[in-house]
């Protein structure tokens, strides 16, 4: 029996298999606006991937302002974690439009190997609770609201989040570690975009009337802090580097690795609605809760999709997309439903086929691995069992993952 016929008796015999494993996630990733199918690389490279970085630019995160200009300097230098890493505070100063901007980067690198590749990442809460040091200044607010603004952390903030980053695992497997915090770019609020690097991008509030809607929010300014903090760590000896990120931060990595192709490797963790997450599923957040809470993470033309995410002309899958061919991560938790695990995993799968195009494996699999379990090759999945969180086992992941992306020979 043919093939064709066999799948046809299959489907009139057997129950609908639920919609997920069978649909694909639209737009098609091979296809032009125009209807060009882009069937090899260099069709895909030349005319697919630049529309949809302007479909993103348009409808989702804002469009991109020139690179901020800054400066460099090493504020402190010394050994750390017994000798074994190299740490140093790194004042990166953003400056433009007659205004500055002092914010801090720290890196740990492995003593031996100071050109080593490197995980970059936002933090939360300040680079002093990532690591238990009591010689790094206390100096990030409390949280991203204007109560906070300004006001000194308390000191029991020490390495307050540093089970979510585990260092010297992380130095020990050979690969360096830097953070910042994603308040000194841009405070997590509302405030009409007068604070952080919005400004001096010029993408600040304007004078005239309400901002464009393809105006630049947060998580923009955030990613294109972390494309300049790659460049700035150039100054440390380091040239290859993987950006990572947890939730929110976690959808700056994605639009960071979609905008800087000097990311050999982006990792989202639980980024759901607006990160790895499908939109027009509308399973977890949806586009109307997130832009109700967090309006200024998107530009304004977003929130016109509430309740109406039918109507966007993209969806995550073609974000992941956009990193092809680099390498990216996908991760989610099982009881993160707020995220949507489902929706994270078909949108890695269907971005997969753009890798084919360059002769590169993503995740082959219809359906999502079991909880504990990990898919793909360039483009790889993994379902963590528990709750929305950075742990030692997504860890574990992304340093496998780096493994084979860094150090193909090991
Ligand atoms: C939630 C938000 C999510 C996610 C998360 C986080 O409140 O709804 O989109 O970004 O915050 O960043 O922790």
């Amino acid at each position: 029996m043919p093939a064709g016929s066999l799948l046809l008796l299959l489907s009139a015999t057997l129950p609908a298999m639920p919609q997920d494993a069978t649909s694909r996630a639209t737009p098609d990733p091979l296809t032009a606006v125009d209807g060009t199918a882009c069937s090899d690389a260099a069709t895909w490279t030349a005319a697919r991937r630049p529309e949809l970085l302007e479909l993103f630019e348009q409808h989702v995160y804002g469009r991109t302002p020139a690179p901020p200009a800054f400066r460099c300097e090493i504020s402190d230098q010394r050994s750390a974690l017994g000798g074994d890493a190299r740490r140093t505070r790194l004042k990166v100063t953003f400056h433009g439009n007659g205004a500055e901007l002092e914010t801090e980067l720290l890196v740990f690198q492995p003593a031996e190997h100071l050109d080593a590749p490197l995980f970059l990442g936002l933090n939360f809460r300040g680079n002093h609770t990532v690591v238990d040091d009591p010689d790094l200044p206390v100096r990030a607010t409390p949280a991203g609201t204007p109560e906070g603004l300004g006001r000194r952390a308390p000191e029991s903030d020490r390495g307050e989040r540093a089970r979510r980053y585990p260092i010297a695992t992380i130095l020990d497997r050979g690969f360096g570690f830097a953070t910042a915090w994603y308040g000194d770019l841009d405070p997590d609020f509302d405030d009409g975009f007068r604070n952080g690097l919005h400004p001096l991008l010029g993408a600040g509030p304007t004078e005239t009337g309400p901002r464009a809607a393809d105006a630049p929010g947060s998580i923009a300014i955030w990613a294109i802090g972390l494309s300049s903090y790659r460049k700035a760590l150039r100054v440390l000896g380091v040239e290859s580097v993987a950006v990572f990120g947890h939730s929110r931060l976690g959808k700056t990595a994605l639009w960071a690795g979609a905008l800087d192709p000097g990311f050999a490797l982006t990792i989202s963790n639980d980024s759901g609605c607006g990160g790895a997450a499908l939109s027009k599923r509308k399973q977890g957040e949806t586009v109307e809760a997130i832009t109700r809470r967090f309006p200024h993470w998107f530009c304004p033309r977003f929130a016109e999709y509430a309740g109406r995410e039918e109507a966007l002309p993209l969806d995550q899958h073609l974000l992941i997309a956009l990193m092809a061919p680099r390498a990216v991560h996908v991760a989610s938790a099982s009881e993160d439903a707020w995220a949507d695990p489902e929706g994270e995993f078909l949108a890695a799968r269907d971005a997969s086929p753009v890798w084919g195009l360059f002769g590169l494996r993503g995740i082959e699999q219809e359906t999502s691995p079991a909880v504990g379990e990990v898919t793909g090759e360039q483009v790889r999945y993994h379902l963590r069992a528990g709750k929305h969180d950075l742990t030692g086992e997504d860890w574990r992941r992304f340093l496998h993952h780096a493994d084979r992306v860094f150090y193909a020979s090991r």
